[in-house]
């Protein structure tokens, strides 16, 4: 029994400056769709310091938090909601450990990647953080745009 495996779910996956630039949006959109994963909202913007501050409030007190800000706020991103079952973790997987060079051939990271501060692709870690996260962002597309990320966050 399996139940709790088999959940729909959704997941916030974003294309980070350096993947924008280096011309990598479709070889990632292409990994996620080709293994069953379903696009339910896009949007390429420019992330603005206080959202990106809010997106990785966990990581406030690290070192690197500054450049991580840096980085994220350097240039357009795509921002991405997908859904299905497990793909929280399952998006996880497909992009490859945190530290690129640590990630196995096969995921985004191992194949596309060199550096930990440059490592092309976000992917919540939690079923919450999905939500949280594709919300933060909504609520600032809304605001700003006046429209969300995708039909499922339009209000
Ligand atoms: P991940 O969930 O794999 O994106 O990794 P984390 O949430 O732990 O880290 C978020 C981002 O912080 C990473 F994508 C890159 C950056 N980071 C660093 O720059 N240095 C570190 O030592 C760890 C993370």
């Amino acid at each position: 029994f399996v139940a709790a495996m088999e959940e729909v779910e959704e997941t916030y996956i974003m294309v980070k400056p350096d993947g924008v630039q280096r011309g990598l949006v479709g070889e990632i959109i292409s990994r996620f769709e080709k293994k069953g994963f379903k696009l339910t909202g896009l949007k390429l913007f420019q992330c603005p310091k206080d959202l990106a501050e809010e997106h990785y409030k966990d990581l406030k007190g690290k070192s690197f938090f500054p450049k991580l800000i840096d980085y994220i706020t350097s240039g357009p991103v795509v921002c991405m909601a997908w859904e299905g079952i497990g793909v929280v973790a399952s998006a996880r997987k497909v992009i490859g450990a945190t530290n690129p060079l640590n990630a196995e051939p096969g995921t985004i990271r191992g194949d596309l990647a060199v550096q930990t501060g440059r490592n092309v692709v976000h992917g919540s870690d939690s079923p919450e953080n999905g939500k949280r996260e594709i919300g933060k962002i909504s609520a600032f597309l809304f605001s700003f745009l006046f429209s969300g990320i995708g039909y499922k966050n339009f209000c």
